[in-house]
């Protein structure tokens, strides 16, 4: 089926640099593919199409890429909040077992409909700023059998909705209560069970939290390990509260991505160059953690690192689901251009996610795009804490308001 998208004021990051804008420009889209790109006026004579829509004119842009999320858990942290806000550090709470841990018991006490229901809505809150593509982690079971039910939550709201969902396996996010003072031996039992959870058709990719709160480059290496094995790609929690070196172990392993990144040495964004890893930078933990040292983004740059951004929907760093007010917060915060901070949840969220087929407008990739009331690409970052009514095509097909 060929459909024609008209009227459409275009920001096709189709080139490395510049937004790429086509005035009063046309899509064609074939099933799930775009097919044809351009002005209106450069429309192929002849053109036969099956249904044609119209966007009114609106700034159309490639669907967004949240690459980083914890979106399944149960109940939530505001009283950390507060205790934070009193002067308790994110470190301390975690060393006195609040923090994951926390997440980790009312997730385990929730029941499936439960821990569904309340992914479910998060996920929808983050489709109606213009998500297609989401990665979820697990990370709050942190046994087989959790573990594998939290996954098992994120590939069911990836069949059930109009987005691509990909799961990333973070078992290795905290220790459990049951192998207090015995990390080697939490870190064996999950090299253990992550073939399984893979045989199960659970995992797109693997995770480690690698911190002074939680593992250590040698407890990473382990489980990257058993993750080269099974032929599944790596993504890092790195430097985000101190400098472990996690970016270059990391890069010895072609991660896909290292992210937070707040304490990236130099050395960590040579290697990071050298292996194409992506950086993801997550500006809400940032803020929310009221961290001071933002993460080496002219570095980055210099070394031609692609920047990614994403929400870390979390409860405990970054309890947001707002995609455009990460947009803000990395030009805000971390000092990146608004075409640099769409570019970070469009194309390079999906490199994060080893996904070449989309983020940008350009024929034969995916059909993912969204049509936002806006003129120019630039106000995507500029209107902090707006509400958009946004219209989100994916895969082809216009997805219900
Ligand atoms: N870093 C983070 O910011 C989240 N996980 C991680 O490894 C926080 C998770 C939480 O506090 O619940
Ligand atoms: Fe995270």
């Amino acid at each position: 089926m060929n459909t024609l998208w008209r009227n459409a004021n275009l920001t096709t990051l189709a080139e490395p640099t510049g937004w790429g804008q086509i005035t009063r420009g046309a899509l064609l889209t074939e099933g799930s593919s775009l097919r044809w790109v351009g002005a209106e006026a450069d429309l192929p004579a002849g053109l036969q199409v099956d249904a044609e829509h119209g966007l009114d004119g609106a700034l159309v842009t490639p669907g967004l890429v949240d690459c980083h999320t914890h979106l399944v858990y149960g109940g939530q942290r505001a009283a950390e909040f507060e205790l934070r806000l009193q002067g308790a550090s994110y470190e301390q709470i975690a060393r006195a077992g609040g923090g994951i841990r926390s997440t980790v018991t009312a997730t385990r006490e929730a029941d499936d409909g439960e821990l569904y229901c309340a992914a479910l809505a998060r996920a929808q809150a983050l489709m109606a700023e213009g998500v297609t593509t989401l990665e979820i982690k697990s990370g709050y079971g942190l046994s087989a059998e959790h573990e594998a039910r939290c996954l098992r939550i994120a590939r069911l709201l990836g069949h059930e909705l109009a987005l691509t969902v990909r799961t990333t396996c973070l078992s290795a996010h905290a220790l459990p209560p049951e192998f207090e003072g015995r990390p080697d031996d939490y870190i064996a039992a999950v090299c253990a069970w992550l073939p399984g959870l893979h045989a199960q058709g659970l995992v797109d990719a693997v995770d480690v939290f690698c911190e002074r709160i939680a593992f250590s480059p040698a407890q990473t290496r382990r489980v990257f390990e058993v993750a080269r094995r099974l032929g599944l790609p790596v993504k890092l929690h790195a430097e985000q509260l101190s400098d472990q070196g996690g970016a270059q172990l990391a890069a010895e392993f072609g991660a896909l991505s290292c992210d937070h990144l707040e304490f990236l040495s130099p050395a960590g964004v040579a290697a990071m160059a050298s292996a194409g890893t992506v950086a993801v930078l997550l500006p809400g933990a940032y803020y929310f953690l009221r961290e001071t040292q933002a993460p080496p983004v002219a570095a980055l740059r210099a070394a031609g690192v692609p920047i990614a951004i994403a929400t870390d929907h979390n409860p405990g760093s970054s309890p947001t689901l707002s995609p455009l007010l990460m947009l803000n917060m990395a030009c805000t915060l971390f000092r990146l251009t608004p075409e640099e901070a769409l570019r970070g949840f469009t194309v390079n969220g999906a490199r994060a996610l080893g996904l070449l087929d989309r983020g940008r407008l350009v024929a034969g990739q995916r059909a993912d795009f969204v049509a936002w009331p806006l003129d120019h690409p630039n106000q995507l970052a500029y209107g902090f804490g707006q509400h958009l009514e946004a219209r989100s095509i994916v895969g082809g097909q216009e997805r219900p308001a």
